[in-house]
């Protein structure tokens, strides 16, 4: 029990000086939820962290660029983590004291304020966004989810032509995501920072990300202007199949 009260506090020093290695979140095989408990939470006065971004932010030339990703990162991301700190840090603390992860909050999040709803959001939404993405990557689908690719969609191409249909059709601003639930595939966008793992009537389609896509302006108008079809199209060179793939393969 004390050896694992002194490690938590450790972790916590750790994470929250950013010296957790840039690998250990590009390697991990964990689900979704998992991964995001172990990389991007939390102090014990419950503070959530920025976890350090896996790669430089000129790993992703020329398909998303440097200063993009400097700013999403290091200023929209931040400002999320940021708010979500100050919003919980104004509510009830005897509510408060029953949140330990970003699942406890998406688990009751129709009952919390509005402000902790788009910061946890945005902190989480861009946390995985950061993790599907890695320096030449792309191509094709891997493993067992290149296989359920295939059986719910048809095809790669039949898939990537939907996924992108739902990304460019999201009016404003808001993402698009690849879901498991139970072994089966489907796809929904949603708006502003809500997420597949909320507990909303207005999230459609709920369940573990497997793919998620920013459709934000910040996340692609300094390269792309209003072009977000050609932004879609950057994407596809910088997807982590086989992180995808971990992540289908181990979700429950
Ligand atoms: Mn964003």
């Amino acid at each position: 029990m004390e050896n694992n009260r002194r490690d938590f506090i450790k972790k916590s020093a750790a994470l929250a000086l950013g010296t957790i290695a840039a690998t250990s979140i590009v390697n991990k095989t964990l689900a979704a939820t998992e991964f995001i408990e172990k990389e991007s939470i939390l102090t014990e006065d419950v503070k959530f962290v920025l976890p350090k971004l896996p790669y430089e932010y000129d790993a992703l030339e020329p398909h998303i660029d440097k200063m993009t990703m400097e700013i999403h990162y290091s200023k929209h991301h931040q400002a999320y983590v940021d708010n979500l700190n100050k919003a919980l840090a104004a509510m009830d603390a005897n509510v408060v004291k029953n949140i330990s992860s970003l699942d406890d909050i998406f688990a009751m999040v129709d009952k919390l304020p509005i402000a902790v709803r788009n910061n946890a959001g945005g902190h989480y939404n861009h946390t995985f966004f950061w993790s599907a993405m890695k320096p030449k990557a792309g191509g094709i689908p891997t493993g067992k989810l290149a296989e359920a690719i295939n059986a719910s969609f048809t095809s790669f191409e039949e898939f990537k032509k939907q996924f992108t249909d739902v990304a460019t059709k999201r009016f404003g601003s808001g993402w698009a995501w690849l879901v498991t639930n139970k072994g089966k595939l489907s796809m929904c966008s949603t708006a502003n920072q809500d997420n597949p793992l909320m507990k909303l009537d207005s999230v459609e389609i709920k369940g573990t990300p497997v793919l998620a896509l920013d459709v934000w302006e910040h996340a692609y108008y300094l390269k792309n202007q209003n072009r977000r079809g050609d932004y879609i199209h950057s994407f596809w060179n910088v997807v982590d199949w086989q992180h995808a793939d971990q992540i289908f393969t181990n979700a429950k």
